[in-house]
């Protein structure tokens, strides 16, 4: 079952959003496999958003990453990766349309309230970034069957 890391930003939790996010995603369907909060460092930073390293946001984006406490989780279930993005909305706030998290709680791009995985790729190494193979638990729930047809596995 595809697996994707999602993390609640420094804004979301200072704004009291943790349990409404967690909510949706627990609501859609999907199931949370690893959870923890965590305060992220300047090395963390530039591990998560490598790839930005040396682009004209990157200071501002680490200075705000490091600023408070996330909420990092694994979610899992069918399509789980795309499906968080989409419930996520566009990165800039202003183009993510309504009912989504970032059109619903967001406004500027700098403070967009929840990070999910681009790829299944990108995922695995994300997960790798907070999480050890111990911190993710396999388990299954009996309301499995009501959210599939087929059994996952
Ligand atoms: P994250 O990784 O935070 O979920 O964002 P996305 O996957 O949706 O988008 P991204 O990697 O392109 O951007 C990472 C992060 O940088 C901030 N950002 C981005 C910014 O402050 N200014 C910018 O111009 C861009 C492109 C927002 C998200």
């Amino acid at each position: 079952m595809e697996r994707t890391y999602v993390m609640i930003k420094p804004d979301g939790v200072q704004r009291n959003l943790v349990g409404e996010i967690i909510s949706r995603f627990e609501k859609k369907g999907f199931k949370i496999v690893g959870m923890k909060m965590l305060q992220m460092d300047r090395a963390m930073a530039e591990k998560h958003y490598a790839e930005h390293i040396g682009k004209p946001f990157f200071e501002a984006l680490a200075a705000y990453i490091t600023s408070g406490p996330v909420v990092a989780m694994v979610l899992e279930g069918k399509d789980v990766v795309a499906t968080v993005r989409a419930m996520n909305g566009a990165t800039n706030p202003a183009n993510a349309g309504p009912g989504t998290i970032r059109g619903d709680f967001a406004i500027e791009v700098g403070r967009n309230v929840i990070h999910g995985s681009d790829s299944v790729e990108s995922a695995e190494r994300e997960i790798a970034i907070y999480f050890s193979a111990e911190e993710l638990c396999e388990y299954r729930k009996v309301l499995d069957n009501w959210i599939y047809e087929e059994s996952p596995e």
